[in-house]
């Protein structure tokens, strides 16, 4: 009975993970399969692709660095970002590259307002020693340089990037990205 479940199961589960990502599916037809298998046996899933679809993105995908079309220079400051307002266009991949020219830590959260209330729920719960490594977020040590790149919306949306460290969103240290 279980046995006949599972087997049920399977090849469905390969089938959505073909139509998400053909390119990966189609160059690692074997290892998808033999993933299937797996997931029938109850092994569970890893990589990338899997985390993506376990955070469940709503505003986009985390991007590839072959993909993107340009670069957009946001500053943290102590405390807000600069500008506090950028502009991309739908399915676009952009680097942004954050400069924590501040004597603060500071972080950059891309997303949309659920993902801020959850990641600063999250910071709460692991109190100010908190760090965060998701695709979208990046915690920027004082006169340091990260980046991350992100697939946006294939339509209009409007998002932030938020810094989430304790008192920080709260003081103004959000800013705005416009899809469209
Ligand atoms: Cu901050």
């Amino acid at each position: 009975m279980i046995m006949n479940e599972q087997a049920s199961i399977a090849p469905r589960a390969a089938s959505k993970r073909y139509s998400r990502v053909p390119a990966v599916a189609a160059a690692c037809s074997m290892l998808i399969t033999a993933g299937a298998v797996f997931a029938g046996a109850g092994a569970p899933g890893h990589g990338h692709e899997k985390q993506a679809e376990e955070h469940g993105y709503t505003f986009g995908r985390p991007g590839k660095a072959e993909d993107v079309v340009r670069t957009i220079h946001v500053e943290a400051r102590d405390i807000a970002f600069d500008p506090r307002s950028v502009e991309v266009a739908p399915g676009e991949t952009v680097r942004i590259v954050i400069r924590n020219t501040g004597k603060l830590e500071h972080e950059f959260v891309l997303g949309d307002g659920h993902e801020q209330e959850g990641h600063a729920e999250e910071m709460m719960k692991m109190g100010s020693g908190g760090m965060h490594m998701h695709d979208n977020a990046v915690t920027v040590p004082a006169g340091e340089t990260r980046e991350v790149v992100w697939s946006f919306p294939s339509g209009p949306a409007t998002l932030q990037y938020a810094c989430h460290v304790l008192g920080h969103y709260a003081a103004g240290m959000v800013g705005e990205i416009k899809v469209r």
